[in-house]
């Protein structure tokens, strides 16, 4: 069902695509059209009660549909980050957040070379550390370079600042980080889940996004602004959407609703 309806997709980006050739038109290479569902598959079950909902009442709701979810302890997320984030290209291999590198699966470590954990919120921002709870919600981690992963450190996002070291196209300055284009709608989406999922409810901070960089440890991360637009130009993949249902139907049994309706973004903030 899934394969089917991505097919349809591409198909119909193909088709206008070829279209605005035909009368001239030159598309740049990150568009910003506003975000559109990616499935409508799960919206009779899984998001029955947050259909039609909009503003705090669909962030409240879908609060409350993803936070029924089965937890795993950070030792485990080693191999379940290898079943999420495999290369669909060679299934030895993971592809890596930021440098978009395909890496063996059993280089993982914390040397150069390897590929660790990465809190896509940085567990500094609001301290949960590593305990089971948001430090090890796959929906925002992810495997990375041990060395672009330090680089990133607890950083907020934001547009700018120069090339990272084998980072894919990704930027940084001192207090921000900008992944490479292909990743910027993936962190976005992370960074959003973990709002809407983390309301201070559960003996874990209420996470949420703000304007400012330099957020430290408190329990916000920025800038929202470049989120929003972040998750516009980068609409969900195949890829992305792949490791949602991997995570779905495997392990947490919950969703990130931003990768199945990515306009909702919007509707919220
Ligand atoms: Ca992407
Ligand atoms: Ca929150």
């Amino acid at each position: 069902m899934l394969a089917t309806h991505i097919r349809h997709r591409r198909w119909k980006s193909v088709a206008l695509t070829t279209a605005a050739v035909l009368v001239g038109l030159t598309a740049p290479a990150l568009t910003a059209s506003p975000a559109a569902a990616t499935t409508t598959e799960y919206d009779d079950t899984y998001y029955a009660d947050a259909i039609g909902k909009t503003g705090t009442a669909l962030k409240d709701s879908l609060h409350e549909i993803i936070s029924d979810q089965t937890k795993i302890s950070y030792s485990a997320v080693w191999n379940a980050l290898k079943a999420t984030d495999q290369d669909p290209n060679n299934s030895s291999n993971v592809i890596l957040l930021y440098s978009g590198v395909s890496r063996s699966k059993s280089l993982n470590g914390g040397d150069t070379g390897d590929w660790n954990r990465e809190h896509t919120w940085a567990k500094s921002h609001g301290d949960f550390g590593e305990a089971i709870g948001p430090g090890t919600d796959l929906h925002h981690l992810r495997p990375a370079d041990v060395q672009v992963n330090s680089i990133r450190g607890n950083k907020d996002f934001d547009n700018g600042g120069s090339s990272v070291t084998n980072g894919g196209g990704s930027l940084t300055d001192s207090d921000s980080f900008e992944p490479r284009d292909a990743d910027k709608g993936d962190v976005a989406r992370m960074i959003l889940y973990m709002a809407v999922r983390y309301e201070g409810d559960d003996g874990w901070a209420d996470l949420e996004p703000n304007e400012k960089v330099n957020n430290g440890s408190a329990p916000y991360m920025g800038k929202l602004s470049v989120l929003k637009q972040w998750n516009d130009e980068d609409p969900p993949s195949a890829f992305e959407e792949r490791r949602n249902e991997v995570i779905y139907d495997t392990y947490q049994h919950n969703r990130n609703p931003f990768i199945d309706h990515p306009e909702w973004v919007e509707s919220i903030w």
